[in-house]
């Protein structure tokens, strides 16, 4: 069934091709930012990211990445990681569950001067746009393989 693994591999490319990869700060990195934390915010906000897209953190210099709970992100608590705090530039993050994650640098008091940064996907528009891209695809699936029977 040679057009079936053809059909796969133009789905995989399909799935593949809607998956992006963003650099948190872009040209800044990941670093103590020259304002707060008003950079990263600004930064988050220009971005709708999605299920299985990859967020990479860049940084030269002394700074580590750690995934905190919300609690800790406001208070900057560098105490209580979830997981292992990663210390080797570059770290790429896929977004791949609950909508907000909260990413902070616990080295001395970066995260107080602002090197923080929460990554939330897109919510209801992209969830819909991604389903009826799904039925659109499906759609033309079914319509192929009748044609060629
Ligand atoms: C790290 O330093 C190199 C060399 O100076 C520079 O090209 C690069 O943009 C820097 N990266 C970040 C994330 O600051
Ligand atoms: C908030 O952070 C401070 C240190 O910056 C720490 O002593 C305190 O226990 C933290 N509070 C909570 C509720 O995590
Ligand atoms: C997702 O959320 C649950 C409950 O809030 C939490 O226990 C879990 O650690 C989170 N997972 C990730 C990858 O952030
Ligand atoms: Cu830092």
């Amino acid at each position: 069934m040679a057009f079936l693994r053809v059909l796969v591999a133009l789905l995989a490319m399909i799935g593949g091709a809607s998956a992006s990869t963003y650099t948190v700060g872009d040209q800044l990195g990941w670093t103590v930012p020259p304002a707060g934390d008003v950079a990263y915010k600004v930064w988050a906000a220009e971005k709708s990211f999605d299920l299985g897209d990859t967020v990479v953190f860049n940084w030269n210099g002394t700074h580590d990445v750690a995934e905190v709970s919300k609690v800790d992100y406001d208070n900057c608590t560098t105490t209580n990681p979830i997981g292992t705090i990663q210390k080797t530039s570059p770290y790429s993050v896929t977004l791949n569950g609950n909508s907000s994650r909260y990413f902070i640098c616990t080295v001395s008091t970066h995260c107080k001067q602002g090197q923080k940064v929460t990554l939330s996907i897109g919510g209801a528009s992209s969830i819909v746009a991604r389903a009826f891209s799904t039925i659109v695809v499906s759609v033309l699936v079914f319509a192929f393989i009748s044609h060629v029977h």
